[in-house]
Protein backbone atom coordinates (compact mmCIF):
# COMPACT_ATOMS: atom_id res chain seq x y z
CA UNK A 1 0.00 0.00 0.00
CA UNK A 2 1.28 3.12 -1.17
CA UNK A 3 1.14 5.75 2.07
CA UNK A 4 0.45 9.15 0.97
CA UNK A 5 3.77 9.53 2.97
CA UNK A 6 4.37 13.40 4.10
CA UNK A 7 0.76 14.62 3.61
CA UNK A 8 0.50 15.17 7.16
CA UNK A 9 3.64 16.85 7.29
CA UNK A 10 2.95 19.13 3.87
CA UNK A 11 0.18 20.39 5.93
CA UNK A 12 2.58 20.98 9.28
CA UNK A 13 4.99 22.50 6.45
CA UNK A 14 2.35 24.96 5.55
CA UNK A 15 3.10 26.76 9.00
CA UNK A 16 0.11 28.66 10.29
CA UNK A 17 0.36 32.48 9.82
CA UNK A 18 1.65 34.47 12.62
CA UNK A 19 -1.08 36.32 14.45
CA UNK A 20 -0.90 39.87 15.69
CA UNK A 21 -3.01 41.52 17.83
CA UNK A 22 -2.55 45.60 17.21
CA UNK A 23 -4.25 47.74 18.98
CA UNK A 24 -3.67 51.46 17.25
CA UNK A 25 -4.66 55.21 19.44
CA UNK A 26 -7.34 56.16 17.24
CA UNK A 27 -7.76 57.99 13.75
CA UNK A 28 -7.27 61.46 15.00
CA UNK A 29 -4.64 62.76 12.59
CA UNK A 30 -3.28 62.77 9.06
CA UNK A 31 0.08 60.94 10.51
CA UNK A 32 -2.50 58.57 12.58
CA UNK A 33 -4.03 57.59 8.94
CA UNK A 34 -1.05 57.12 7.73
CA UNK A 35 0.02 54.77 10.19
CA UNK A 36 -2.87 52.51 9.96
CA UNK A 37 -2.18 52.29 6.48
CA UNK A 38 1.47 51.31 6.51
CA UNK A 39 0.33 49.11 9.34
CA UNK A 40 -2.38 47.47 7.30
CA UNK A 41 -0.22 47.08 4.24
CA UNK A 42 2.38 45.47 6.00
CA UNK A 43 0.57 42.53 7.44
CA UNK A 44 -0.96 41.99 4.02
CA UNK A 45 2.46 42.37 2.17
CA UNK A 46 4.06 39.85 5.26
CA UNK A 47 1.18 37.52 5.17
CA UNK A 48 0.27 37.95 8.57
CA UNK A 49 -2.80 37.98 10.33
CA UNK A 50 -4.05 41.77 11.20
CA UNK A 51 -6.60 41.54 14.13
CA UNK A 52 -6.48 45.65 14.20
CA UNK A 53 -8.24 47.20 17.18
CA UNK A 54 -8.78 51.61 17.07
CA UNK A 55 -9.27 52.44 20.62
CA UNK A 56 -10.60 55.98 19.45
CA UNK A 57 -8.15 57.77 21.74
CA UNK A 58 -9.21 55.79 24.97
CA UNK A 59 -6.54 53.95 26.88
CA UNK A 60 -9.09 51.95 28.59
CA UNK A 61 -9.81 50.49 25.06
CA UNK A 62 -6.82 49.68 24.53
CA UNK A 63 -6.63 47.84 27.26
CA UNK A 64 -9.41 46.13 26.73
CA UNK A 65 -8.31 45.26 22.79
CA UNK A 66 -4.95 44.13 24.55
CA UNK A 67 -7.03 41.88 26.88
CA UNK A 68 -9.02 40.42 24.01
CA UNK A 69 -5.94 39.74 22.55
CA UNK A 70 -4.38 38.02 24.87
CA UNK A 71 -7.90 35.46 25.24
CA UNK A 72 -7.94 34.82 21.39
CA UNK A 73 -3.72 33.93 22.40
CA UNK A 74 -2.54 35.68 19.57
CA UNK A 75 1.12 34.92 18.65
CA UNK A 76 2.50 38.58 19.11
CA UNK A 77 0.68 41.84 20.44
CA UNK A 78 2.05 45.01 18.96
CA UNK A 79 0.15 48.79 19.82
CA UNK A 80 0.42 52.73 20.06
CA UNK A 81 -0.10 53.70 23.90
CA UNK A 82 -2.27 56.60 23.79
CA UNK A 83 -0.47 58.09 26.94
CA UNK A 84 2.77 56.72 29.22
CA UNK A 85 1.14 55.49 32.20
CA UNK A 86 -1.49 53.14 33.56
CA UNK A 87 -0.14 49.88 31.51
CA UNK A 88 1.82 47.50 34.13
CA UNK A 89 -0.90 45.29 34.74
CA UNK A 90 -2.09 44.66 31.63
CA UNK A 91 1.30 43.90 29.87
CA UNK A 92 1.93 41.68 33.18
CA UNK A 93 -1.33 39.58 31.91
CA UNK A 94 0.68 39.79 28.26
CA UNK A 95 3.76 38.51 30.09
CA UNK A 96 2.02 35.70 32.20
CA UNK A 97 0.41 34.60 28.98
CA UNK A 98 3.87 34.43 27.54
CA UNK A 99 3.00 36.55 24.57
CA UNK A 100 5.32 39.13 23.43
CA UNK A 101 4.47 42.64 23.23
CA UNK A 102 5.75 45.13 20.39
CA UNK A 103 5.96 48.70 21.06
CA UNK A 104 5.08 51.15 18.21
CA UNK A 105 5.15 55.09 17.69
CA UNK A 106 4.86 55.81 21.44
CA UNK A 107 6.70 54.69 24.30
CA UNK A 108 5.56 53.64 27.80
CA UNK A 109 6.48 54.42 31.48
CA UNK A 110 6.70 50.79 33.04
CA UNK A 111 8.78 50.12 36.29
CA UNK A 112 9.55 46.87 34.48
CA UNK A 113 10.98 47.09 31.22
CA UNK A 114 10.89 43.52 30.45
CA UNK A 115 6.98 43.89 29.63
CA UNK A 116 8.03 45.12 26.03
CA UNK A 117 11.08 43.25 23.86
CA UNK A 118 11.07 46.86 21.90
CA UNK A 119 10.22 49.76 21.12
CA UNK A 120 10.17 51.22 16.93
CA UNK A 121 9.18 54.66 16.92
CA UNK A 122 10.95 58.67 16.59
CA UNK A 123 12.80 60.46 19.03
CA UNK A 124 10.24 63.12 20.01
CA UNK A 125 12.31 64.94 22.41
CA UNK A 126 14.92 65.30 18.88
CA UNK A 127 11.52 66.54 17.11
CA UNK A 128 10.98 69.16 19.54
CA UNK A 129 14.72 70.63 19.82
CA UNK A 130 14.86 70.77 15.54
CA UNK A 131 11.69 72.95 15.96
CA UNK A 132 13.29 75.13 18.45
CA UNK A 133 16.91 74.93 16.31
CA UNK A 134 15.24 76.16 13.11
CA UNK A 135 13.66 79.32 15.31
CA UNK A 136 16.70 80.21 16.12
CA UNK A 137 18.13 80.38 13.00
CA UNK A 138 15.12 82.47 11.80
CA UNK A 139 15.26 84.43 15.15
CA UNK A 140 18.69 85.67 13.51
CA UNK A 141 17.25 87.40 10.89
CA UNK A 142 15.57 90.00 13.85
CA UNK A 143 17.74 89.95 16.43
CA UNK A 144 16.63 92.80 18.24
CA UNK A 145 13.02 91.31 18.66
CA UNK A 146 10.95 89.56 21.01
CA UNK A 147 9.25 86.28 19.88
CA UNK A 148 6.14 85.58 21.99
CA UNK A 149 5.19 81.87 21.25
CA UNK A 150 2.25 80.39 21.62
CA UNK A 151 1.79 76.36 21.82
CA UNK A 152 -0.31 73.68 21.04
CA UNK A 153 0.24 70.60 22.81
CA UNK A 154 -0.40 67.05 21.50
CA UNK A 155 -2.39 64.57 24.19
CA UNK A 156 -1.87 65.14 27.41
CA UNK A 157 0.22 62.23 29.13
CA UNK A 158 1.69 61.13 25.70
CA UNK A 159 4.81 60.79 24.88
CA UNK A 160 5.23 62.59 22.04
CA UNK A 161 3.62 65.87 23.87
CA UNK A 162 6.14 65.28 26.84
CA UNK A 163 9.14 64.94 25.00
CA UNK A 164 8.70 67.60 22.06
CA UNK A 165 7.38 70.54 24.88
CA UNK A 166 10.79 69.34 26.59
CA UNK A 167 13.24 69.22 23.34
CA UNK A 168 12.06 72.51 22.47
CA UNK A 169 12.14 74.12 25.15
CA UNK A 170 15.89 72.83 25.36
CA UNK A 171 16.61 74.26 22.33
CA UNK A 172 15.35 77.89 23.11
CA UNK A 173 16.40 78.25 26.86
CA UNK A 174 19.69 80.42 26.12
CA UNK A 175 17.53 82.92 24.32
CA UNK A 176 15.83 85.54 26.59
CA UNK A 177 14.07 87.30 23.89
CA UNK A 178 12.47 83.72 22.64
CA UNK A 179 9.72 82.67 24.94
CA UNK A 180 6.25 80.35 25.93
CA UNK A 181 3.43 82.91 26.52
CA UNK A 182 0.75 80.37 26.32
CA UNK A 183 0.43 76.72 25.98
CA UNK A 184 -2.22 74.40 25.83
CA UNK A 185 -3.24 70.71 24.54
CA UNK A 186 -5.07 70.79 21.13
CA UNK A 187 -5.24 66.75 21.13
CA UNK A 188 -3.25 66.36 17.52
CA UNK A 189 -6.56 67.15 16.28
CA UNK A 190 -7.56 70.09 13.51
CA UNK A 191 -10.77 71.08 15.42
CA UNK A 192 -9.18 71.31 18.70
CA UNK A 193 -5.73 73.03 17.52
CA UNK A 194 -8.38 75.51 15.53
CA UNK A 195 -10.53 76.28 18.82
CA UNK A 196 -7.38 76.59 21.00
CA UNK A 197 -5.82 78.86 18.50
CA UNK A 198 -8.91 81.31 18.90
CA UNK A 199 -8.78 81.46 22.17
CA UNK A 200 -5.01 82.93 22.28
CA UNK A 201 -6.24 85.50 19.39
CA UNK A 202 -8.82 86.34 21.80
CA UNK A 203 -6.32 86.78 24.83
CA UNK A 204 -3.16 87.78 23.32
CA UNK A 205 -4.07 88.92 19.68
CA UNK A 206 -1.15 91.05 18.00
CA UNK A 207 1.21 89.84 20.54
CA UNK A 208 1.62 86.52 19.29
CA UNK A 209 4.86 85.97 16.32
CA UNK A 210 5.44 82.30 16.59
CA UNK A 211 2.64 79.12 16.55
CA UNK A 212 4.44 76.14 18.04
CA UNK A 213 2.31 72.76 16.77
CA UNK A 214 2.98 69.68 18.35
CA UNK A 215 1.58 68.16 14.58
CA UNK A 216 0.82 69.42 11.50
CA UNK A 217 -3.41 68.92 11.96
CA UNK A 218 -3.17 71.25 14.93
CA UNK A 219 -1.06 73.59 13.33
CA UNK A 220 -3.39 73.81 9.70
CA UNK A 221 -6.33 74.37 12.52
CA UNK A 222 -4.78 77.43 13.96
CA UNK A 223 -4.29 78.90 10.29
CA UNK A 224 -7.61 78.19 9.67
CA UNK A 225 -8.14 80.26 12.87
CA UNK A 226 -5.77 82.87 12.05
CA UNK A 227 -7.16 83.89 8.68
CA UNK A 228 -10.43 83.81 10.16
CA UNK A 229 -8.82 86.48 12.51
CA UNK A 230 -7.54 88.68 9.15
CA UNK A 231 -4.18 87.69 9.97
CA UNK A 232 -1.52 86.17 7.35
CA UNK A 233 -0.14 83.09 8.55
CA UNK A 234 3.71 82.46 7.63
CA UNK A 235 4.14 86.07 7.53
CA UNK A 236 2.27 88.14 10.37
CA UNK A 237 2.54 84.67 12.16
CA UNK A 238 5.08 82.47 12.19
CA UNK A 239 3.75 78.33 12.24
CA UNK A 240 5.99 75.32 12.99
CA UNK A 241 5.09 71.88 13.05
CA UNK A 242 6.13 68.33 13.27
CA UNK A 243 5.12 65.04 11.63
CA UNK A 244 5.78 66.23 7.68
CA UNK A 245 1.89 65.16 6.80
CA UNK A 246 1.06 65.90 2.99
CA UNK A 247 -1.49 68.92 4.25
CA UNK A 248 1.90 70.37 5.78
CA UNK A 249 3.32 70.28 2.43
CA UNK A 250 0.83 72.07 0.63
CA UNK A 251 0.25 74.84 3.39
CA UNK A 252 4.14 75.31 2.78
CA UNK A 253 3.60 76.00 -0.80
CA UNK A 254 0.91 78.03 -0.19
CA UNK A 255 3.19 80.20 2.31
CA UNK A 256 0.83 79.97 5.23
CA UNK A 257 3.11 77.15 7.59
CA UNK A 258 7.15 77.62 7.66
CA UNK A 259 8.41 74.72 8.50
CA UNK A 260 7.47 70.98 9.45
CA UNK A 261 9.63 68.42 11.17
CA UNK A 262 9.44 65.20 9.52
CA UNK A 263 7.77 62.30 12.08
CA UNK A 264 7.66 58.96 9.96
CA UNK A 265 4.68 56.90 10.30
CA UNK A 266 5.70 54.05 8.14
CA UNK A 267 6.55 51.46 10.47
CA UNK A 268 4.34 48.86 9.30
CA UNK A 269 7.20 46.96 7.60
CA UNK A 270 9.84 47.26 10.66
CA UNK A 271 6.80 46.27 12.20
CA UNK A 272 6.35 42.96 10.65
CA UNK A 273 10.20 42.29 10.73
CA UNK A 274 10.75 42.89 14.46
CA UNK A 275 7.80 40.48 14.93
CA UNK A 276 8.77 37.60 13.13
CA UNK A 277 12.53 37.99 14.34
CA UNK A 278 11.04 37.89 18.21
CA UNK A 279 8.81 34.41 17.32
CA UNK A 280 12.28 33.50 16.08
CA UNK A 281 13.64 33.98 18.79
CA UNK A 282 15.96 35.84 17.64
CA UNK A 283 17.44 39.39 19.69
CA UNK A 284 15.85 42.35 19.16
CA UNK A 285 17.49 46.07 20.05
CA UNK A 286 15.33 47.36 22.51
CA UNK A 287 14.75 50.60 20.97
CA UNK A 288 14.90 51.14 17.12
CA UNK A 289 14.70 55.16 16.56
CA UNK A 290 13.17 55.97 12.99
CA UNK A 291 15.97 58.44 10.70
CA UNK A 292 14.06 61.89 9.79
CA UNK A 293 14.38 65.24 8.72
CA UNK A 294 13.52 68.92 8.41
CA UNK A 295 11.67 70.57 5.99
CA UNK A 296 11.40 74.33 5.82
CA UNK A 297 8.66 75.81 3.46
CA UNK A 298 11.88 76.56 1.08
CA UNK A 299 11.87 73.10 0.26
CA UNK A 300 8.53 72.26 -0.20
CA UNK A 301 7.67 72.06 -3.39
CA UNK A 302 10.66 70.14 -4.44
CA UNK A 303 10.13 67.56 -1.97
CA UNK A 304 6.36 66.94 -2.29
CA UNK A 305 5.79 64.45 -5.35
CA UNK A 306 8.90 62.12 -2.92
CA UNK A 307 6.59 62.34 0.21
CA UNK A 308 4.96 59.11 0.94
CA UNK A 309 2.70 60.08 3.57
C1 LIG B 1 3.90 60.71 16.72
C2 LIG B 1 2.44 60.35 16.88
C3 LIG B 1 1.60 61.58 16.96
C4 LIG B 1 1.67 62.44 15.70
C5 LIG B 1 0.29 62.97 15.66
O1 LIG B 1 4.67 59.57 16.54
O2 LIG B 1 2.24 59.57 18.05
O3 LIG B 1 0.23 61.19 17.11
O4 LIG B 1 2.64 63.45 15.75
C6 LIG B 1 -0.50 61.72 15.99
O5 LIG B 1 -0.12 63.51 14.42
O6 LIG B 1 -1.81 62.03 16.29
Amino acid sequence: IITIAGFGSASALAAKPVVMGFSQVGAESEWRTANTLSIKDAAKKDGINLKFADAQQKQENQVKAIRSFIAQKVDVIAFSPVVETGWDTVLREAKAAKIPVILTDRAVNVTDTSLYVTFIGSDFVEEGRRAGRWLLERAKKTPDRTLNIVELQGTVGSAPAIDRKNGFEQAIAGNAKIKIIRSQTGDFTRAKGKEVMEAFLKSQGKNINVVYAHNDDMAIGAIQAIEEAGMKPGTDIIIISIDGVKGAFEAMIAGKLNVTVECSPLLGPQLMQVARDVLAGKPVPKRITTEEGVFPAEVAAKEFPNRKY
